[in-house]
């Protein structure tokens, strides 16, 4: 709601952006123009006079009060202001900042302004006595700017979203949308309202979002089961209205994830039509009406779908859209490609960080692949975090850093301050932690970032050189210091780190890493005997490596969950390392260790040389391929199990794979093979393996056609 306030001292009130900064502002998101010269005043000891003609939203005041003293008699002022002249600040949040000898003067657009005014100004005084001489103007890159809670597995619970939105107000956030998919009155039973304990805590938060200038958006998932008829638009419509009754004054409705009826696309268009009649246009103060489509990004995009919503969709709704993919970065051309087809900016549903088709792997550092001139194609960007609510807050900052201004996003710089921010305990400990546990692992959509960044060249070049023979003392030292200080982390981020949530979100990978830590001292302890041909020493150390390793093992079967991998730490660059210098060592000094057997590929394709295997604890089977495979009638890749291992299951992720155009086989000897007695899913599936005979697995084209799969995952847990 814009103010009308009185122009007391229109001087000091700056509207347009100045000669950029010389000394930088320790205020994040980063405003969009400061004037700095690096001088600061004491704030004076009486207070401050508030000078404005109508009051000053509650919560703005709240937080200035507690940065200034707020005094009515003080002879300096702080002023607070109308904004009614430069276009960017015509918009929710913007706010101008003056400070100097004479006062304080803030001019805002609306409430959200002042409020983020004062989260700004909270910033700049937090020596509490000091303020620094300065002019900032600041607005937001992008209009709606948040999280969208809305991924499988444990939705966040109260707690966690209260201290969600608290973080969203201080970094000038302003969306959040409730889609938790195992949320049961969100998407299982959808047409049924919340129990009253529920719908007390929605309105709460509802309550602590107005708090912290956040829209509250409630999604609903209507989509697995709908009927396209009169009883369920009214089922909806009640629903939401029931939701308006707690406080809700943002609604969405995502058709992700479906098959079947609720696909159609006019039929979607229409009932997102008949919302807004029945429901945004009966009250005068809904914000957002969202939809989610079903082809939510480029890759499914493959019909008139998305032209349909374009032409047949009121403007007042908007879209969501995760990308040229469901998880990727986010691209300028991409975007302009989608915008085209809805005929209006789209709504970024970024998937990042959430995990939940990786479960093993905490994507905890940098947040980059956004390119930064999206801003002006896109009308909201929300991050998808992971059902670790506190762990999500590494990505969230500087989602929101990036949204806010993109031009001056650094995303390592943005990184470090987020660590910092969450764990100030412990900054240094939760930053290598975070740095070692980066990697999403192999995974579906073939998303991957970096991890162990700092580290990864030095390892490279050790590597290298011991390959050549080479010891490398200073390198080595080096690298075990780094493995001392990793293993040494988790303890201090539990001693240390305030945030007991955060800690139990992420104790599994606490523990690995330590593990990490230990099994990489002990490969430098190892290398440093092998350096010197002493191979009766150095089975000692290669057996407390091994140890080591199978700690980790053990851990990862522990928290396995079917035939979703357990936790993973280190396994970009770390692990790797490892294993290399465990066969380095079997090769140059231990051959009688070296393993007997390993598992092989065979293939009866154009593909026998591409694939490789992997054997990782009790796994065994075809390391990821994304690429295209195409294998014509009667072609097939599979692979050999060790023969010292029984096989329990064979598990898979075949993407593009239809269960009818292929059957899975087994073989004892490599030469007749037999069908397992299930077929499995298309695409995803654990099939039970029980005949102890069973040494070969593979996958035939049992169609008359060519056929196109990718191997995400194609293995076997074995006993
Ligand atoms: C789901 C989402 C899930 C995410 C990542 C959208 C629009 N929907 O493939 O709930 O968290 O991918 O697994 C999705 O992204 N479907």
């Amino acid at each position: 709601m814009r103010k009308t306030l009185a122009i007391v001292a229109a001087a000091l009130l700056v509207t347009s952006c100045g000669t950029r900064t010389v000394k930088k502002l320790d205020v994040y998101p980063t405003p969009q123009c400061v004037e700095f010269s690096g001088e600061y005043i004491e704030m004076p000891a009486e207070g401050y006079r508030a000078e404005c003609t109508s009051d000053i939203d509650a919560d703005a005041l709240e937080i200035l009060s507690k940065t200034l003293k707020i005094n009515e008699n003080a002879a300096t002022s702080i002023k607070i202001e109308a904004i009614d002249t430069v276009a960017k600040l015509q918009q929710s949040g913007a706010y101008t900042i003056a400070i100097s000898t004479e006062g304080i003067s803030i001019g805002a657009y609306d409430d959200r302004s002042m409020f983020y005014a004062a989260q700004t100004l909270k910033q700049l005084a937090c020596e509490g006595t000091r303020l620094p001489v300065c002019n900032i103007v600041d607005y937001p890159d992008v209009a709606f700017r948040g999280v969208v809670e809305g991924f499988y597995g444990n939705p966040w619970t109260f707690e966690n979203r209260v201290s969600q939105l608290r973080m969203y107000g201080r970094m000038k956030m302003n969306t959040y949308i409730f889609g938790p998919k195992d949320d049961p009155y969100h998407r299982a039973l959808w047409r049924e309202p919340y129990p009253d304990d529920e719908a007390r805590n929605i309105q709460a938060l509802v309550t602590e979002a107005k708090k912290n200038k956040v829209d509250f958006v409630w999604a609903i998932h209507p989509g697995m089961d709908i009927k396209w008829n009169e009883t369920d638009r009214q089922a909806a419509v009640n629903k939401l209205m029931r939701m308006y009754d707690l406080g809700v004054r943002g609604f969405a409705v995502f058709f992700d994830d479906i098959t079947g009826e609720g696909t159609d696309a006019h039929k979607q268009a229409a009932f997102m039509n008949y919302l807004k009649q029945e429901v945004v246009d009966a009250k005068d103060d809904i914000q957002q009406l969202i939809l989610c489509p079903t082809e939510y990004n480029r890759e499914w995009a493959n019909s008139d779908y998305l032209d349909i919503l374009g032409e047949e969709l009121d403007p007042f709704v908007r879209v969501m859209w995760t990308g040229d993919k469901v998880v990727c970065d986010i691209t300028n051309n991409g975007i302009s490609w989608v915008n085209n087809r809805i005929k209006r900016n789209c709504y970024i549903w970024w998937n990042f960080p959430v995990n939940d088709y990786s479960l093993a792997y905490l994507p905890m550092g940098p947040v980059y692949g956004l390119d930064k001139e999206i801003s002006d194609k896109v009308v909201a960007f929300v991050s998808n975090p992971m059902e670790y609510a506190e762990a999500s807050k590494v990505a969230i900052w500087s989602v929101a850093e990036f949204v806010w201004n993109a031009k001056e996003y650094d995303s390592t710089a943005s990184w470090e301050r987020a660590c910092k921010a969450l764990v100030p305990e412990a900054p240094e400990a939760f930053r290598l932690f975070c740095e070692h546990n980066a990697s999403i692992g192999p995974n579906t959509w073939l998303y991957e970032r970096e991890e162990s960044f700092n580290s990864r060249e030095m390892i490279n070049q050790f590597t290298k050189s011991i390959t050549e023979g080479a010891y490398n003392s200073k390198e080595a030292n080096d690298i075990a210091t780094l493995m001392e200080q990793i293993q040494k982390a988790p303890a201090e981020i539990r001693s240390k780190a305030t945030n007991k949530e955060l800690l139990s979100e992420i104790e599994p990978w606490l523990a690995q890493t330590e593990n990490l830590g230990k099994a990489g001292m002990a490969t430098m302890e190892m290398l440093a005997i092998a350096k010197d041909g002493d191979a009766e020493g150095c089975r000692t150390a290669y057996a407390k490596v091994k140890e080591a390793i199978e700690a980790m093992h053990a851990l990862n079967r522990k928290y396995r969950k079917g035939e979703q991998d357990g936790v993973r730490s280190g396994s970009q660059v770390l692990m790797p390392f490892i294993e290399a210098m465990l066969r380095h060592v079997e090769n140059t000094l231990l051959p009688e260790q070296k393993p007997a057997e390993l598992p092989t590929i065979i293939a009866g394709s154009a593909y026998a040389d591409e694939l490789s295997c992997f054997v990782d604890d009790d796994v065994v089977g075809i390391v990821p391929h994304f690429a295209l495979l195409k294998l014509a009638p009667g072609d097939f890749v599979g692979f050999k199990i060790e023969s010292h291992k029984q096989p329990t299951a064979i598990v898979y992720d075949l993407r593009s794979s239809k269960a009818s155009q292929r059957s899975l086989e087994w073989s004892a000897d490599g030469n007749s093979w037999e069908a397992f007695a299930k077929s499995g899913a298309d695409r995803l599936d654990t099939i039970p393996a029980d005949d102890s005979a069973m040494r070969y697995v593979r996958l035939v084209n049992s169609s008359n056609d060519t056929i196109a799969i990718r191997l995400g995952r194609f293995a076997a847990l074995t006993k």
